[in-house]
């Protein structure tokens, strides 16, 4: 197990990578006086419980103001070369939580029926993420999140909004991207990078070119008689243009076959189709892919029909 992070820089991130069995991040009062950086915040992949030296990089995303430090068995002069598989670790945190970067539970602010809320319960759902709902009703009492208390949450007046350690985020993605980058398991951008600006123009298709076209601000300003017609149309041109793509990109899910940020954006926005009565026939790719996602253990509970404030006659 290395002792010492290979460190990249991207534009927004660093990446660490490490080799071999599952590395443990130790809080700073913890560590050794020569490991690098300050170490401020800490996390541990769940998912590498293999002490398999050569199964693969783990990859650990970081934002450019947090210095992750991580050693092995060996402390942390230890190289990958020297790593013996097998080796235990130094464990002096047992008993104590892995993971220091969470202040109490993350709280969503969520509507039931909001596509862009259900993007972010998929990905706290498949990340295994303990999460408390506070509901934020669209439509009672002129819209909730006209109110005080929540534009000072997110003055965009809209959900979703993400209490996590420590701070608030506002727009599906910028969370989903936030929950990649410190809880990188499962992974929801493909390490590939053209998979991945494939996952993200997915993404922003959908988020960009066709949910906003049909939000509630926007209907509203259309008039009652016009939004049935003028959502219609959004969606459709929308979906002509990711049909044609996702029949080259996909495989059993929008990109490839595995679940990805664009996922998380597709079946929210089939939902939006439905309740607008859009005929699917002529997308099949996209049918067949909502198809699968729904099967999913994290998109069904995640989704509206069995939300806290999910009304009783549209619980499922
Ligand atoms: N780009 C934002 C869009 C958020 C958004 O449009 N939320 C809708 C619900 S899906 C909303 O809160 N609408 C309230 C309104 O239009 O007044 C995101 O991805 O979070």
């Amino acid at each position: 197990m290395l002792g010492r992070p290979l460190a990249f820089t991207g534009t927004e991130t660093q990446i660490l990578t490490c080799w071999g069995p599952a590395p443990r991040f130790y809080p700073a009062q913890n560590r050794s006086p020569d490991v690098l950086g300050p170490a401020p915040r800490f996390y541990q992949d769940p998912n590498r419980s293999s002490d398999v030296l050569g199964a693969g990089p783990s990859l650990f995303t970081q934002t450019q103001t947090e210095v992750l430090t991580f050693w092995g068995p060996t402390g942390p002069k230890s190289s990958p070369s020297r790593r013996v598989a097998g080796t235990k670790l130094p464990d002096p945190e047992r008993g104590r939580p892995q993971r220091e970067m969470q202040v109490g539970k993350p709280i969503l602010y969520s509507y039931f029926r909001s596509s862009c809320s259900w993007r972010v319960r998929i990905a706290l759902a498949l990340k295994n993420i303990d999460y408390e709902t506070i509901a934020v009703n669209l439509t009672k009492d002129g819209g909730q999140q006209f109110s005080e208390e929540f534009q000072s949450l997110n003055p965009m007046k809209q959900v979703p909004a993400l209490k996590i350690d420590g701070i608030t985020i506002g727009q599906s993605l910028a969370i989903i991207e936030y929950l990649e980058e410190t809880r990188p398991t499962p992974r929801l951008l493909p390490r590939d990078p053209k998979k991945r600006a494939q996952v993200r123009m997915v993404s922003d298709l959908i988020a960009s070119g066709i949910q906003p076209l049909q939000n509630l601000s926007v209907l509203k300003q259309v008039g009652q008689e016009n939004q049935l017609t003028w959502a219609q149309q959004a969606i459709t041109s929308g979906f002509n243009a990711l049909e044609q793509i996702l029949q080259s990109s996909a495989g059993r899910y929008c990109v490839g076959d595995e679940v990805s940020m664009a996922d998380l954006c597709l079946a929210p926005q089939v939902a939006n189709a439905d309740r607008f009565k859009v005929d699917l026939t002529p997308y099949p790719t996209i049918s067949r892919i909502n198809k699968s996602l729904l099967a999913l253990e994290a998109f069904h509970v995640s989704h509206p029909c069995r939300q806290p404030d999910t009304p009783p006659e549209l619980r499922a």
